[in-house]
C-alpha cells in the first residue's frame, strides 16, 4: 500500500470516509479523498442490517454497505487485517461478507464504584468498536456514588458523587459531559444506554437527600464493595417526584431507544415493596418513550410495561430461577440481553492469582470460557428471536484505571463480541486463539492494554 493513499466516497460514505482517513493517518500514512482511490467506499448495496462486503484485490480495496454503520464495521476490518511489513501497511487480498448474528452487541462500564473521565470512556468506546460492538451500558449511579447531574437534585452530584470505592474522591458527569460521551458514541455507531440503578443500590442518592430515606436520616457515604443494603423508601411520595425527574432528564439526555432501571440485588426491599416498587418505577420509565431495560430480577415483576427488556447475568448453564425470571420478560413482550456473569463478566479474575478482579462468578474466567457457550443454551426455552443480543459488563470494584479496564477487557471481551457477531457456527477455540494472536498485534500497536492470557502464543 502507497504511504499516500486515496479515499474514494459517495455522498452516502463521505463521513465514515473520514473516519477511515483519521484511522490510517494515526498509522502514519497519509490519507486523502479523491474520486479515484486506493479505498473505493459505496453507501447503498444490499446487505442485511449493519452487513457490508470487502473486497481487497490487486486494483484497491473496495467496501460496500447498505447503511453507514456497515461501513463503519468494514472500516474496522480493515483495521484489524492492516499488518505492516518493514515499511509499508499491506492488507491480505480478501473478500468478507459479512453481517451480525444480533443488533445488540454490548459492553458495560461501572462508572460508579470508580469513576472514570470523559476522555477514558472515549477511549473505552473506540476500543469495542474495533470489535465492532454497538452498545455501550454505562451504569450510572451505585451505592458508592452517583455520576449524573440531574437538575433540581444538586446534592446528588455534590455530595453524591465525592466518592468511590477505597476512597481518592469521586467525579461525575455534567450534562454536558454526557451529552458529550453520548454523541461521541453515535458517532462510532455506538448506542449508549444509562442505567439508573433502583430500588437497591442506592446510597449514593439516599446520604444526598435525608428525605428520601423512610426515616428522613441520611445515612453516611459508602465506599465498600458489599451490595444489598440501601433501599429507596418505597411508600414515600416523593420517591417517585425524584424518579420522574431523574428518569425524565436521562431520557432527555438520551437519543438511544433504552432506559436501564436496574432492579439487581435489592435485598433489603421487601418482596412485596420490591414489586410495588418495579411496577411503578417501570411505568415511569417506559413514560418517558424509552424502552425499559432491567436485570433479570425484574422478571419477578408481572407488571412490566409491554416490551420491556431484560437481562440475564446469571450463569451459562441454565439456573431455573434466574431463567423464570428471564422468561416472564418474554411474556410481557421483551426480549433478553444474556450477560452470563461465568463466561463474560470482564471484572472476575482471569485466573486465581489474578491481581485484578474479584472471583463468585463460579471461579476465575480464562479466555477458553468466555469463548465456549452458546446464548441459545443459557435459557432454556428463549429462541433466537427472544435474544436481542449479548453484553460484556465490567464492573469495576477493584478496577481503577483506562489501562485496568483494557487488561480486564481484552482478550476476553473478543470472545463476547464473536459469539455475538458470527452464526452460531463458530470456529473451534483453537482456530479462535490464532485469531486473538493477531488481535494481540493490533492492540500492542494501538497501545491498547491486554492480558497475555495463558493458553495463547502471544507475538
Ligand atoms: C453483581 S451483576 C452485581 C454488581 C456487582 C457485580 C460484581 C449485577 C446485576 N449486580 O452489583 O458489581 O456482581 O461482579
Amino acid at each position: 500500500m502507497p504511504d499516500s493513499v486515496r479515499i474514494q466516497t459517495d455522498p452516502g460514505s463521505a463521513a465514515v470516509g473520514e473516519y477511515l482517513a483519521s484511522m490510517l493517518s494515526a498509522l502514519g500514512m497519509s490519507a486523502a479523498a479523491n474520486d479515484s482511490g486506493d479505498f473505493r467506499l459505496h453507501l447503498g448495496g444490499s446487505q442485511p442490517a449493519e452487513g457490508y462486503l470487502l473486497r481487497v484485490s490487486e486494483s484497491g480495496v473496495e467496501l460496500e454497505a447498505g447503511s453507514e454503520a456497515g461501513l463503519f464495521w468494514g472500516i474496522q476490518s480493515i483495521r484489524q487485517l492492516l499488518k505492516k511489513d518493514g515499511e509499508h501497511w499491506s492488507l491480505p487480498q480478501t473478500r468478507i461478507e459479512d453481517y451480525p448474528r444480533f443488533s445488540y452487541r454490548g459492553a458495560m462500564l461501572d462508572v460508579a464504584r470508580h469513576f472514570f473521565s470523559v476522555a477514558d470512556v472515549k477511549r473505552y468506546i473506540d476500543d469495542i468498536v474495533l470489535l465492532k460492538l454497538n452498545v455501550l451500558h454505562l451504569h450510572l449511579t451505585d451505592d458508592q456514588g452517583w455520576r449524573i447531574e440531574i437538575e433540581g437534585w444538586p446534592n446528588l452530584t455534590e455530595h453524591g458523587a465525592s466518592t468511590q470505592v477505597g476512597g481518592g474522591g469521586g467525579g461525575y458527569y455534567t450534562q454536558g459531559d454526557y451529552r458529550e460521551i453520548v454523541a461521541y458514541a453515535a458517532s462510532r455507531f455506538v448506542t449508549v444506554v444509562p442505567e439508573i440503578d433502583l430500588p437497591g443500590h442506592t446510597n449514593a442518592a439516599l446520604a444526598s437527600y435525608p428525605e428520601l430515606n423512610c426515616d428522613d436520616k441520611a445515612p453516611a457515604l459508602y465506599e465498600g464493595i458489599e451490595v444489598g443494603f440501601s433501599s429507596l423508601c418505597v411508600d414515600k411520595k416523593l420517591t417517585y417526584k425524584f424518579l420522574e425527574d431523574v428518569l425524565g432528564q436521562v431520557a432527555t439526555l438520551t437519543p438511544g431507544p433504552w432506559l436501564h432501571i436496574g432492579g439487581d440485588e435489592a435485598h433489603s426491599t421487601p418482596e412485596a415493596d420490591y414489586l410495588k416498587f418495579i411496577a411503578r418505577a417501570s411505568k415511569i420509565a417506559a413514560s418517558t418513550g424509552k424502552t425499559v431495560v432491567g436485570w433479570h430480577e425484574m422478571g419477578k415483576s408481572a407488571e412490566l410495561p409491554t416490551g420491556t427488556v431484560g437481562q440475564y447475568w446469571s450463569y451459562t448453564t441454565p439456573r431455573e430461577d434466574a431463567a423464570e425470571r428471564a422468561r416472564q420478560f418474554l411474556a410481557s413482550g421483551g426480549k433478553l440481553i444474556l450477560s452470563p456473569a461465568n463466561a463474560i463478566y470482564l471484572d472476575m479474575k482471569y485466573e486465581e492469582s489474578s491481581p485484578l478482579g474479584l472471583n463468585w462468578a463460579d471461579g476465575p474466567t480464562s479466555v477458553r470460557r468466555s469463548y465456549e457457550w452458546e446464548p441459545l443454551e443459557v435459557v432454556p426455552g428463549a429462541a433466537e428471536g427472544d435474544l436481542l443480543g449479548i453484553e460484556a459488563p465490567l464492573w469495576t470494584e477493584t478496577i481503577t484505571s483506562i489501562s485496568e479496564i483494557e487488561t480486564m477487557a481484552f482478550p476476553r471481551i473478543a470472545s463476547a463480541a464473536q459469539i455475538a457477531w458470527s452464526s452460531k457456527t463458530r470456529p473451534e477455540f483453537a482456530e479462535f486463539t490464532e485469531q486473538l494472536r493477531n488481535l494481540g498485534s493490533v492492540l500492542e500497536r494501538e497501545g491498547i492494554k491486554f492480558e497475555r492470557a495463558a493458553g495463547i502464543s502471544w507475538h
